[in-house]
């Protein structure tokens, strides 16, 4: 039940939205540091983020599960070299009642708006849960929302009133029973080539309808020896030492060839193999071969896909879709298929990313119009002029094509712990970057940007927005991130002292 006006209102030092990786691991971090007046709140019914929403079949992740985990809770038991969804956030659970944070961890409760109140130096967050509305005030406001955590409808004529089962890949309806079924599967994506193999095993026919086609690498995944496991369990540094493998050997390769095609060659070489070990029919491989250069669009990984749309009951669909019709979709050329239930795998809204339409500043504009003027842009990924107090994790061109997110994560953590305790030591109210240090900051990185593949790659994708301008992925080493993020750089910043403080 929920009313308009707030029915309570609280105070906290710091509000962290979301209890996926990033707010998880904020809250755990900034407890340690002794930092207990902290609140999570999230809108989901449990913790996990996108690893709770993306419980689609053959959901797993496609780095390393060595690499994505927290390098403060590392886990000897993941079952595969790459962990499926189920284990992920099995993790994230137990990481979160093992550190103390879940009871930290308000649930079905969502962040709706916040405000900069520049008199009293606190945001003033509204949030709906069980409860009805809370006011909240906070010293901080930490958004750990995600980037890839809000589901890009299509805008296809027709789709509201067709009359099957229709959902998003982020939203799966485990309820609809797909066995027997026609199924079309809208997207060629990360989540679409997941999704393909498993359903082509149970649907009657399925239709695939790609826009653009990927590039798809084999998938070295392996299940773990009991041996292996208890080795990283037992064995003093094993457990570091690989996971410190894994991350180097993607380190070293994976930026370089972002700005050098001729170093990506082998890679390309071995998707084009993987193709063409898995589809006879040349028409149909011809239309599976990707037109742009390989990292321009995320590089999928699998060996189960491209077997799966050469077999007989999936048709693959490359004539765009004209619209949706009550019972099937059309194509361009006039042929309707029919669809019992229809998926879209067709991602999320990474460069407009909600909680900015609803978070408004110092200047009593939001995030949002501020980003209408200047792009999708932030202080280290981090923090924004105009927002004091506010903290991005997962924030503009911080995300990443090649490595491990949750890396990142624990860089953006480690200078937010910064920032914090500098607040307290030097008694500011709040901590806003220049103006100054944000636009030289991103006017070195859209500088490195466009010497890249996915600037130069003749592709597009969700890292771009509709300007053509990469506000999403970071263009440098991820170790050049942690350095730059070790320290919170508070010359790069206006302060506010406290009242009574003699600064
Ligand atoms: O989404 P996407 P995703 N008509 O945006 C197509 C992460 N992830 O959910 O390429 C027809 O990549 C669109 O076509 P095109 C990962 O970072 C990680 O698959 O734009 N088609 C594309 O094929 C990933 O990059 C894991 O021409 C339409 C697809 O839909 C990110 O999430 C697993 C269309 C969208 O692909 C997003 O992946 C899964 C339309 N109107 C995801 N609109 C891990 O394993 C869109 N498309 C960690």
């Amino acid at each position: 039940m929920s009313t308009t006006a707030p029915s309570r209102t609280r105070t906290v030092d710091h509000l962290v939205v979301g209890a996926g990786f990033a707010g998880l691991c904020a809250a755990i971090k900034l407890a340690e540091d002794g930092e207990h007046d902290l609140v999570v709140v999230e809108k989901g019914d449990d913790v996990g983020g996108t690893w709770r929403d993306n419980s689609y079949p053959g959901a797993a992740c496609d780095v390393p599960s060595q690499l994505y985990s927290f390098s403060f809770a590392p886990n000897p038991d993941w079952s595969m070299s790459f962990s499926p969804q189920p284990e992920i956030q099995a993790y994230l659970q137990r990481v979160a009642r093992e550190s103390g944070v879940l009871d930290r961890v308000e649930l079905r409760t969502a962040f709706l708006d916040a405000a900069w109140d520049e008199e009293a130096q606190r945001w003033s967050v509204t949030t709906e849960g069980p409860d009805g509305r809370t006011r909240w005030t906070s010293r901080t406001l930490l958004m750990g929302a995600g980037s890839l955590s809000e589901p890009r409808l299509p805008e296809i004529e027709g789709i509201d009133d067709f009359a099957g089962e229709v959902f998003h890949s982020a939203r799966w309806d485990h309820s609809v029973d797909l066995r027997g079924k026609r199924v079309a599967v809208i997207g060629t994506g990360a989540s679409a080539i997941q999704i393909v193999p498993e359903l082509q095993e149970v649907v009657d026919h399925l239709d695939l309808y790609q826009r653009t086609a990927p590039y798809v690498l084999p998938r070295h995944d392996r299940r773990y020896s009991a041996l292996e496991k208890a080795a990283l369990r037992h064995v003093p540094g094993l457990q570091r030492a690989y996971r410190s493998a894994i991350y180097w050997g993607r380190e070293t390769y994976v930026p370089a060839f972002t700005v050098d095609a001729r170093i990506a060659l082998p890679a390309k070489k071995a998707a084009l193999a993987n193709l063409r070990k898995a589809v006879a029919d040349p028409a149909l491989r011809e239309r599976l071969t990707p037109t742009f250069e390989l990292g321009c669009k995320r590089v999928l990984i699998s060996n189960r896909y491209y077997p799966a749309v050469a077999a007989d009951n999936v048709e693959l669909v490359t004539d765009p879709i004209a619209r949706v019709s009550a019972t099937g979709i059309v194509t361009a050329d006039g042929t309707e298929r029919p669809v019992d239930v229809l998926v879209v795998a067709t991602g999320f809204t990474a460069t407009d990313l909600p909680f900015a339409h609803h978070t408004t500043g110092r200047t009593r504009r939001t995030l949002a119009e501020r980003w209408a003027e200047t792009g999708m842009a932030a202080y280290k990924g981090t923090t924004v002029p105009e927002f004091p107090n506010l903290f991005m994790l997962v924030g503009p061109n911080t995300g990443l094509g090649h490595s491990s997110m949750v890396f990142m994560i624990e860089s953006q953590v480690a200078y937010v712990r910064d920032a914090v305790a500098t607040l307290r030591r030097d008694r500011y109210a709040s901590v806003e970057p220049t103006e100054r240090a944000t636009t030289e900051f991103n006017d070195d990185l859209q500088r490195r940007m466009r010497r890249t593949v996915w600037s130069t790659g003749g592709c597009s994708s969700w890292y771009l927005d509709e300007h053509g301008r990469n506000t999403t992925l970071w263009p440098r080493t991820t170790f050049t991130f942690r350095r730059l993020l070790s320290r919170f750089d508070v010359a790069a910043y206006a302060v506010t002292a406290e009242p009574g403080s003699p600064g």
